[in-house]
């Protein structure tokens, strides 16, 4: 935290613009032997001169600064905006360390925005999931959590358990307090809901986990059946982000669309059919794989029966609902259900909503603004936390143990959510008990 770190903002490449950050006790005056006129005042984009140490003109920028408290890192920070591309930013980040910085490590400045109190720890992922969203709904789950959505709750939750640890303080603290011990079974009340709410919120990671990897959407049938074709249909009839996963043709071709309230990981397969084409096995293994961990399969065919067959040995391979597809619909005499044709865009359009209804009718509704669970590490401390207060319940319940001794479950519990966000505060007991409890008497 001593060191003045610096790096790239923005991708390295060809763009208009680069924004090149530094951050740390020394980032104006680093800054400041590269840039004039330096700006007036903070937070106020001023267009500079930026040159290298030996005051050779490197670009014209616009220069922002940001004065500690008040900045992303919580230091002081100088944002320049250059020209992009790859040689002018490389040579003005060169000149800052040349004059002392030091070049930033992956996810450096989000550390120190935490490390400094800026950011929670669930805020600091929600960046990091930002900016690798690949759909709508991955994007609003973490903008509710890095505007403090889910920190909010888990906070919440720790509070109740701290609350419940004074019911208990109170009672060994003060027997002889006029109102009596704290009935049982108000300890009992009250830790029952925070085990609901934590299970609640448990209850919210399958959708996290959907969210970030989105439903995994087979097109399944035989070589010919159109299966390609439909892929390809079915992206460009979406207001997709299209991210595809390079794959060989014989290997799976995946793509995320973004069309329904769930992301949807779309996979052509190779055809399901028996070979001595060592390779095109290889592709069919992969077809078998997929099938398994399917939410929802279209099996394709071109022709009635073969729509049929097709269905047939895929639910052999998934649990999930088979959805019948019949192919190249231009072509066909009569119309089946769910006739599509890549040719002509006929029926798919309903086949994309057709796929949304499924997976929802398998996950729910998607998340609105709830705060959910998105990642494992998340999960870990809420199911910890839960373990805790199930232990504290059993142990009043049985009244084996003393409550003091029963406390060290709440206490742990208290920590595993401060986990969570990163947040330790062995005070927060002691306020709650002064400021509810009137010790001063
Ligand atoms: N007329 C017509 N031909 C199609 C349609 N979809 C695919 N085809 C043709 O069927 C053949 C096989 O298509 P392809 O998508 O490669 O099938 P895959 O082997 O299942 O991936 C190709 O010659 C396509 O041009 C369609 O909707 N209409
Ligand atoms: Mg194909």
């Amino acid at each position: 935290m001593d060191e003045t770190i610096a790096a790239e903002a923005t991708a390295h490449g060809r763009a208009a613009i680069a924004v090149i950050r530094i951050s740390g006790l020394a980032a104006f005056e680093i800054a400041g032997r590269h840039i004039t006129p330096w700006p007036e005042g903070h937070r106020r984009a001023t267009l500079c001169t930026v040159r290298d140490g030996n005051g050779e003109v490197l670009d014209e920028a616009l220069v922002t600064t940001f004065l500690a408290p008040a900045s992303f890192t919580g230091e002081n920070v100088v944002e320049i905006a250059t020209h992009g591309g790859v040689v002018v930013p490389t040579l003005v980040l060169a000149a800052l360390v040349a004059s002392g910085a030091r070049v930033a490590l992956p996810g450096e400045f989000t550390r120190r925005a935490v490390l400094n109190g800026k950011l929670d720890l669930v805020q600091a992922e929600a960046i990091g999931d930002l900016i690798d969203s690949t759909s709508r709904a991955m994007q609003r789950v973490a903008m509710t959590q890095l505007d403090g959505g889910l920190s909010r709750r888990i906070e919440e939750l720790r509070d109740r358990v701290i609350g419940l640890e004074s019911l208990l303080a109170y009672d060994i603290d003060f027997p002889d307090e006029d109102d009596g011990p704290i009935p049982k079974s108000r300890i009992m009340v009250a830790t029952g809901s925070v085990i609901a709410s934590l299970n609640d919120l448990l209850a919210t990671a399958p959708a996290g986990e959907l969210v970030r990897n989105g439903a995994l959407v087979v097109i399944a049938g035989a070589p010919n059946a159109g299966k390609s074709s439909l892929f390809n249909a079915m992206l460009g009839r979406s207001r997709a982000i299209v991210t595809e996963v390079p794959g060989t043709t014989r290997d799976a071709i995946e793509a995320v669309l973004d069309t329904g309230p769930w992301p949807i990981r779309l996979v052509d397969t190779a055809g399901l059919r028996e070979t001595t084409d060592v390779v095109e096995q290889l592709g069919i293994e992969v077809a078998t794989r997929y099938l398994a961990s399917a939410d929802a399969v279209l099996a394709c065919g071109d022709t009635a029966d073969g729509v049929s067959r097709t269905a047939a040995a895929v639910s052999q391979l998934t649990d999930a609902p088979v959805i019948p597809v019949r192919t190249k619909g231009d072509l066909a005499s009569s119309l089946d259900v769910n006739t599509v044709s890549a040719t002509t865009g006929q029926g798919i359009r309903e086949l994309l909503d057709r796929v949304a209804e499924v997976v929802s009718e398998r996950y729910g509704r998607a998340p609105a603004d709830a705060p959910i669970l998105t990642r494992e590490r998340q999960r870990f401390c809420v199911e910890q936390a839960r373990e805790e207060m199930v232990a504290f319940a059993a142990a009043i319940e049985d009244e084996a143990l003393p409550a003091s001794i029963a406390a060290v479950h709440l206490r742990s519990a208290v920590n595993a959510l401060a986990d969570v966000t990163g947040t330790i505060d062995v005070e927060d007991v002691l306020d709650r008990l002064f400021r509810t409890f009137c010790v001063g008497k």
